[in-house]
């Protein structure tokens, strides 16, 4: 061990042997192939071909080519040694419009990729939705309608029935903060609507949609299956003037609004308050919460960075510094008072501060929160600047980002956090949503002109951390 450990570098570390090294990606971000095998339009189709949404206007229509190419990406799986995968199914590959007849060509893609990892000793970590909600689903008002959510139970059915004998993990939700507040709220994301009683709809209704979905899965499956939801949690620390009342309110909208409804059966008061001037959450009808509240076997967490915020000194100011490029609304539904502060360095490339002391935190206030709640962080990584130097790709900094944030899961681990396993965000390069292909998250790099792999180092140092369960 080195003698430097406020600093997340220690060695010999060891991991148990029950805990599970992966790695993640999502369908619209490596798929390609969005016209073929009667694959529906997605909302993220509609917003990337919509001039100005995507930086250099870049779309997800061939992205990695990984419908074309799934044995290739499987075989680098499994020479990586991943003892999970954790992917997305397209639900508009699944059913075209989002309701209806079953796409049997969109079912059989993921049986393959199934098949394919269980093949190769790899455990399938299957998330419903990662954003590419059937655009016929959003031109009836998308998540802002009730009817959704119940849209999503029927395709949770229909993949819980195909799939249910062979998945190890069902995931309902990748991110619904995102879903709800980037899409809904400042439109950053698909659909790109900017609303701030649009986004709290949302909110509800992804909720309900997990439960949905959950209470379907549970009644189809026929394995032993385990049951998640993937959050991204927020690590929000206090800068100064208010900080208190600041961390409150964006506590509650990140965070609570949706572990209040899942893991507790309630909605916190001081949100329903705060928003109060917006909505009265009337949406929210009689035996909602009891539906949403259903039993999960492992939370999911992804995690990133951290956020500061504290209250503005002047009423009408508004804030954008939160790390998510700004389009014109707030993700912050009634909370126009808390401004958010830059962090302090060293960034990644996308600009969000790197901190492996916050992740730790995040994981010890969860087991406090949540005692016995068991979790997964089914996302961490960065995007650097990488270069093909000579063919390789010598990504350092990705190196340190992944041991620090290792080490970081660890400690939280020997305090007694639950915590079950790890996949890191990206296997591959690929569309990273607004900012297009401009932000490399990949372990493995992926040339867009050949689709041409190449391992970069990160994933040569991943591939010894999980041979040995060791950081050394
Ligand atoms: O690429 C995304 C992913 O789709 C969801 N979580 C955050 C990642 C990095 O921005």
């Amino acid at each position: 061990m080195t003698s430097d450990t406020t600093d997340y570098r220690e060695t010999g570390i060891e991991f148990p042997a029950n805990f599970v090294f992966g790695s993640a990606t999502a369908s619209y971000q490596i798929e390609g192939a969005v016209h073929e095998d009667g694959r529906g339009p997605s909302i993220w189709d509609t917003f990337s071909h919509t001039p100005g949404r995507v930086v250099n206007g870049d779309t997800g229509d061939v992205a990695d080519d990984h419908y074309h190419r799934l044995d290739e990406d499987l075989d680098l799986m499994k020479r990586l040694g991943l003892q999970a995968y954790r992917f997305s199914i397209a639900w508009p590959r699944i059913q075209p419009t989002g309701s209806g007849p079953v796409n049997q060509a969109g079912l059989d893609f993921y049986g393959r990729l199934v098949d394919g990892l269980l093949a190769r000793g790899i455990a399938p970590i299957a998330t419903l939705y990662h954003w590419d909600l059937p655009q016929a689903l959003e031109d009836a008002g998308g998540w802002t309608n009730r009817d959704t959510a119940y849209r999503f139970a029927e395709y949770a059915s229909i993949v819980g029935r195909a799939l249910g004998d062979r998945v190890a993990t069902w995931t309902t939700l990748n991110e619904p903060w995102c879903s709800a507040y980037l899409g809904y709220g400042s439109g950053a994301h698909a659909p790109g609507v900017t609303s701030p009683v649009a986004a709290l709809r949302a909110v509800h209704h992804l909720n309900l949609a997990h439960g949905l979905a959950l209470t379907e899965l549970r009644r189809v499956v026929t394995n032993d299956a385990d049951y998640s939801v993937t959050l991204n949690l927020h690590v929000i620390r206090g800068g100064g003037r208010g900080e208190d009342e600041a961390i409150r309110q964006i506590d509650a909208l990140a965070n609570r609004a949706f572990t209040g409804p899942m893991l507790l059966g309630a909605y916190p008061p001081d949100l329903l308050d705060d928003t109060a001037a917006i909505t009265d959450w009337a949406f929210v009808q009689p035996g909602d919460l009891e539906l949403i509240h259903q039993p999960i076997d492992v939370l999911g967490v992804n995690y990133y960075s951290t956020a500061t915020v504290r209250l503005w000194d002047r009423s009408t100011a508004r804030q954008t510094a939160d790390g998510h490029k700004a389009a014109g609304g707030s993700p912050w539904p009634g909370a126009d008072n808390v401004e958010f502060l830059e962090q302090p360095g060293p960034y990644t490339e996308m600009g969000w501060n790197i901190a492996p002391d916050g992740l730790e935190e995040l994981l010890l206030s969860l087991k406090d929160q949540f005692p016995n709640q068991p979790l997964m962080i089914t996302e961490n990584g960065a995007a650097f600047d990488d270069r093909v130097e000579d063919g390789r790709v010598h990504d350092a900094k990705r190196v340190d980002y992944l041991h620090r944030h290792f080490v970081a899961a660890h400690r939280a681990m020997a305090q007694g956090v639950d915590l079950r396993g790890y996949q890191v965000w990206s296997l591959l390069d690929n569309f990273e949503w607004a900012y297009g292909y401009t932000k490399r998250f990949g372990i493995v790099y992926v040339d867009y002109e050949t689709q041409e792999r190449i391992l970069k180092d990160s994933a040569l140092w991943y591939s010894e951390v999980i041979g040995s369960r060791r950081i050394s």
